[in-house]
């Protein structure tokens, strides 16, 4: 007998998995978190149904979530990662030196538990001295801060449960007044086949807000249609002008100096939506 998960990623439509094992299946306080085997693509984590993360595909997501901004910024100093709880934003930001401190702000604790203990190479570099792991409110931490970070990362889920108020203008609001006078921020803003209205929103509203909002993509194939959106907004430095010297040696599997440029290229039903 061998056992299938599906994420339904619309009414009607799924990927489906061969799973070998399942390590963990339990309602924390947020949300349901599963942590499974799969035959394809590693170790597995799923929040609410839906696919966060495989220990084959991650490097791709991590790696542009957090070097696209943090090569945009002259000098990235403080870091903040909203959500992200399984680390891989975190290690992929330790890879700058330049960066003194990385803040991780995560919901839900068990997140951070399980990940340690089934994903360690995604989670590895959370005990990392640069690094300060608070459980706590992501939302709420950016309410409280003020010219704080260089670059913010939010890392969230789907614009449905604990991450719903994350895609809200309020938010980018609040990530503006935490951000320096020349900060840079990116949020993953999910796929342009399910769900384009809402990449039209959230760059509509990003754009209100800083004066410089650019949409990239990357190819991540575990995700909803493979095909996944990223928005930046920033107050001062543009991601398409960033001058060759700056992309300093960093050990990679996705991003290249040329992709940061070329990720920017849109295909034209997706850049019709901003
Ligand atoms: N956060 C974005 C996952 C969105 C995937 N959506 C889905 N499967 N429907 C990923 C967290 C990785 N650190």
């Amino acid at each position: 007998m061998s056992i299938w998960f599906t994420e339904k990623q619309t009414e009607n439509f799924g990927i489906t998995m061969k799973i070998n094992k399942t390590y963990v299946s339990e309602q924390t306080e947020f949300q349901k978190l599963d942590m499974v085997e799969t035959e394809e693509f590693g170790n597995m984590l799923i929040l609410d149904g839906m696919v966060m993360t495989t220990q084959k595909d991650e490097f791709v997501y991590h790696e542009m979530v957090a070097h696209v901004p943090l090569f945009t910024h002259p000098n990235p100093k403080n870091v903040l990662v909203v959500g992200g709880g399984d680390g891989g934003v975190i290690r992929e930001v330790l890879k700058h030196p330049s960066v003194e401190k990385a803040v991780l702000v995560e919901i839900d604790g068990k997140v951070i538990e399980y990940s340690k203990q089934y994903l360690p190479e995604i989670a590895g570099d959370l005990e990392n001295p640069r690094v300060e792991v608070k459980v706590d409110d992501g939302f709420m931490h950016i309410a409280t801060s003020n010219n704080e970070y260089d670059v913010i990362m939010v890392d969230s889920t789907e614009p449905v449960g604990p991450a719903a108020k994350l895609f809200e203008k309020g938010f980018y609001e609040g990530i503006s007044k935490a951000l320096k006078e020349d900060g840079i921020f990116v949020a993953q803003t999910d796929n342009p086949w399910f769900t384009p209205e809402l990449i039209s929103q959230v760059f509509s509203d990003v754009s209100e807000i800083f004066p410089i909002t650019r949409l990239y993509t990357a190819n991540i194939p575990t995700y909803p249609s493979g095909l996944w959106t990223f928005t930046i907004g920033s107050k001062k430095h543009d991601p398409l002008e960033v001058p060759a010297s700056r992309f300093h040696d960093i050990e990679t599997k996705y991003w290249t100096p040329q992709l940061h440029t070329a990720a920017f290229a849109l295909p034209k039903f997706v850049s019709d939506l901003i």
